[in-house]
C-alpha cells in the first residue's frame, strides 16, 4: 500500500533541511519547531477568543479556576515558555515585554541563538475576529556561548538574521518562514494538529495590483508619498493602474496577502510621529528577512531595513515593503522627501 508522502510535517521538512547542512547541529530545526508548538498553543486560544464572556472576562478566573489572561500577555507566555524550557534559545526580547529575557540555565547559556518576537501582533482586531499573528525572527548570539545573553545579542541589525517567519491566525493558520534559503509555508492540519507544508518556496511577484497604507494619515505623509498613492489611484497603461486599495490594520494578514499575491504595504512616518509606528525588531526586521530572500524589498523610506542599526530593544521605523517594482516606483517620488 503507497503511503501519502505528499504531506509533509514542520518537523520533517525542518529534520530534512540538515540533511543538506550535515554540520548543522539541529539546534536551528529544534528553535523552529518550539515556535510551531507555541503557535499551535496560541491557535487553540485565539479560536475561542470569540467565546471570552462564555469563558471569563480577561483577568477573572473561569470556571476551571484558571486565571484567563490577556491574549497578547497568553502568547508572549507560550513563546517564552517553550523557548526557555528549550535547548535552542539562550534568551528572547519581545514587544509585550520592556527589556530582554536571558535564560541563565546551564542549558540555556550554552545555546547560541537569541529570539526576537511580537507574540499576538494586531491583537486589538481580536474583538472584532479580524485575522491576528506572530511575527519572530531568529539571530546567531553574538556573546561567547556559555555566557548569559546581554543586550547586545539583540541589537543586531536585520541582515545579521538566521531565520525569521511569521503565524497568521486567519480562516487557515498558516506558518511562514524563512532561512536564507528561501521561503516556505505551513499549514495547519486540525485533524493531525500538524503543521503541514502548502506554499513551497515563496517567491513576492515582480509587481502586482495591490498597494496598504492608511489613507486616514494621508496629509500627515510626506509630499513623495502622498504622490505615490495618487500614482496608485490613477489610470496609468504603463503601471497597470488604478490599483486595489487592500487594508486591514493587522500588519501580518496585509504582509502576507501582498507577499502572496504581489503588492506594496506602506506604514509611512508622519508629521506628528516621524519615525512612524511599527517596531524595527519585533514588526519590520523579521518582514523585511522573509519579503527580501522572496525577491521583494523593505525600506524605511531612505535605506534597506535590514541594514539599519538599531539603538533600542522598541525602536520605530517607517516601513515600505512589498514587490521589487512596486518598490522601486514608490523611491522614484521618495527622492523628493530625502532631499
Ligand atoms: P493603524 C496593529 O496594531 C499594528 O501594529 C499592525 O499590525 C498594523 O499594520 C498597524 O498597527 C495598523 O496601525 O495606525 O493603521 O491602525
Amino acid at each position: 500500500m503507497d503511503v501519502n508522502r505528499k504531506v509533509q510535517t514542520l518537523d520533517e521538512f525542518t529534520i530534512q533541511q540538515l540533511r543538506d547542512f550535515p554540520h548543522a547541529t539541529g539546534e536551528l530545526s529544534h528553535l523552529l519547531r518550539n515556535l510551531g508548538l507555541a503557535a499551535k498553543r496560541v491557535n487553540v486560544e485565539v479560536n475561542k477568543a470569540g467565546l471570552v464572556d462564555i469563558l471569563g472576562d480577561f483577568g477573572t478566573i473561569n470556571v476551571q479556576g484558571e486565571e484567563v489572561k490577556k491574549l497578547d500577555v497568553f502568547a508572549n507566555d507560550q513563546f517564552t515558555g517553550v523557548l526557555k524550557h528549550g535547548i535552542a534559545c539562550a534568551g528572547i526580547a519581545s514587544e509585550e515585554l520592556d527589556d530582554f529575557v536571558a535564560f541563565g540555565d546551564p542549558k540555556s547559556v550554552q545555546s547560541k541563538y537569541v529570539c526576537v518576537y511580537d507574540p499576538l501582533d494586531g491583537s486589538a482586531n481580536i474583538d472584532v475576529n479580524v485575522s491576528i499573528g506572530t511575527i519572530f525572527g531568529v539571530y546567531r548570539r553574538v556573546t561567547p556561548i556559555g555566557t548569559v545573553v546581554t543586550k547586545e545579542d539583540f541589537l543586531q541589525p536585520g541582515n545579521k538574521l538566521v531565520a525569521a517567519g511569521y503565524v497568521v491566525y486567519g480562516s487557515s493558520t498558516m506558518l511562514v518562514y524563512a532561512t536564507r534559503r528561501g521561503v516556505n509555508g505551513f499549514t495547519l492540519d486540525p485533524s493531525i494538529g500538524e503543521f503541514t507544508l502548502s506554499h513551497p518556496d515563496i517567491k513576492c511577484p515582480e509587481t502586482g495590483k495591490i498597494y496598504s497604507v492608511n489613507h486616514g494619515n494621508f496629509f500627515k505623509y510626506a509630499e513623495g508619498v502622498r504622490d505615490y498613492i495618487q500614482v496608485c489611484q490613477q489610470k496609468d497603461k504603463k503601471t497597470g493602474g488604478p490599483y486595489t486599495q487592500r487594508y486591514i490594520g493587522s500588519m501580518v494578514s496585509d504582509v502576507h496577502r501582498n507577499l502572496i499575491k504581489g503588492g506594496i504595504f506602506m506604514y509611512p512616518g508622519t508629521t506628528d510621529k516621524p519615525a512612524g509606528k511599527l517596531r524595527l525588531l519585533y514588526e519590520c526586521n523579521p518582514f523585511a528577512f522573509i519579503v527580501t530572500v522572496a525577491g521583494g524589498k523593505a525600506t524605511n523610506g531612505k535605506m534597506r531595513i535590514l541594514d539599519i542599526e538599531p539603538e533600542e530593544l522598541h525602536q520605530r521605523t517607517p516601513m515600505f515593503i512589498g514587490s521589487l517594482q512596486m518598490m522601486e516606483e514608490l523611491e522614484s517620488y521618495q527622492e523628493k522627501d530625502n532631499k
